[in-house]
């Protein structure tokens, strides 16, 4: 039988790479995000290869979240995969400079965001006594960098989340793991810098950046483990990258 995964900011860069990949295998898919053009573009694309089935929800709204999970139908009930990849950064200041909206949405979206969607979803692995949750930290989960505080904040609380809920879920033999990636060329930076693509290209610029096929090959591979082996951590960063802060950007590329 198809195993169906859930994920979240299935629109873009990792989360909408990775469905297209899980397609391919043969994963039946809950996608979500907030862009209903690109849900339904996803839907028709993948809707040939396997069942998928969209949730247009902002993982802000408690509320929002707890409806979409529950009107589910049947055959997307039982969830086997959470993949927890809604997320962005906003805006790079520091600290004395920061904007409060940037703080509550970084917060707001990447941890409380990532905690509703996981409280919808654990019961029925709990129940089951199965499942397999895989939290999208991040490099910024494991360092701070200059003005990356709140960003900084909110990975390492995913990191923390990720540590709690294996802890938690340990008794009922439910797979938690983090997959924390480093530079990866998304829409990312272009939501962190509020639409100004120019700053956005110049953080992927001199270097060969991770592309988010990269990311979705890694969660495959931690998927398809067999149920004994629970990939806990991992992080993976361009051959460019030795930290958040050093980078060997050569200007031939
Ligand atoms: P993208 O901006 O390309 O994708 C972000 C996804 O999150 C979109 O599908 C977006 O969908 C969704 N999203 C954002 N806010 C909300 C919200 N409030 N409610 C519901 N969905 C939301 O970025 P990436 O693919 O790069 O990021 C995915 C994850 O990877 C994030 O958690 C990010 O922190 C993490 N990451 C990224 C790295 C990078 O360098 N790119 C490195 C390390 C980690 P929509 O707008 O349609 O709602
Ligand atoms: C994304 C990687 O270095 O921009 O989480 O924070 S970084």
């Amino acid at each position: 039988m198809k195993k169906t995964a859930f994920i979240t900011g299935a629109t873009s860069g990792i989360g909408k790479c990775t469905a297209i990949l899980f397609a391919l295998k043969g994963f039946n898919l809950v996608l979500c995000g907030r862009r209903q053009d690109r849900l339904e573009a996803l839907k028709k694309e993948l809707g040939k290869e396997v069942q998928v089935h969209t949730l247009n929800f902002d993982v802000r709204n408690k509320e929002a979240v707890m409806e979409a999970v529950a009107s589910l139908p049947e055959e997307f009930k039982e969830i086997d995969i959470l993949i927890n990849n809604a997320g962005n950064a906003h805006g790079l200041d520091p600290i004395q400079d920061g904007n409060t909206d940037d703080w509550d949405s970084m917060l707001d979206i990447n941890v409380k965001g990532l905690l509703y969607v996981s409280k919808a979803l654990i019961p029925q692995m709990v129940e089951r006594k199965s499942g397999h949750i895989i939290n999208i930290g991040s490099t910024a989960g494991k360092e701070v960098y200059p003005k990356g505080n709140v960003y900084c904040a909110s990975k390492h609380a995913v990191d923390a989340i990720n540590q709690g809920m294996r802890i938690d879920l340990n008794p009922y033999g439910i797979r938690v793991g983090a997959v924390n990636p480093g530079l990866v060329e998304t829409e990312f930076s272009t939501v962190r810098f509020k639409g100004d693509e120019e700053r956005a290209e110049n953080v992927y610029k001199g270097f060969e950046p991770l592309k988010p096929e990269d990311i979705a090959d890694v969660i495959h591979f931690v998927v398809t483990r067999p149920y004994h082996v629970n990939i806990a951590d991992l992080i993976i960063m361009p051959t460019a990258q030795a930290s958040s802060t050093i980078l060997n950007k050569s200007e031939s590329i």
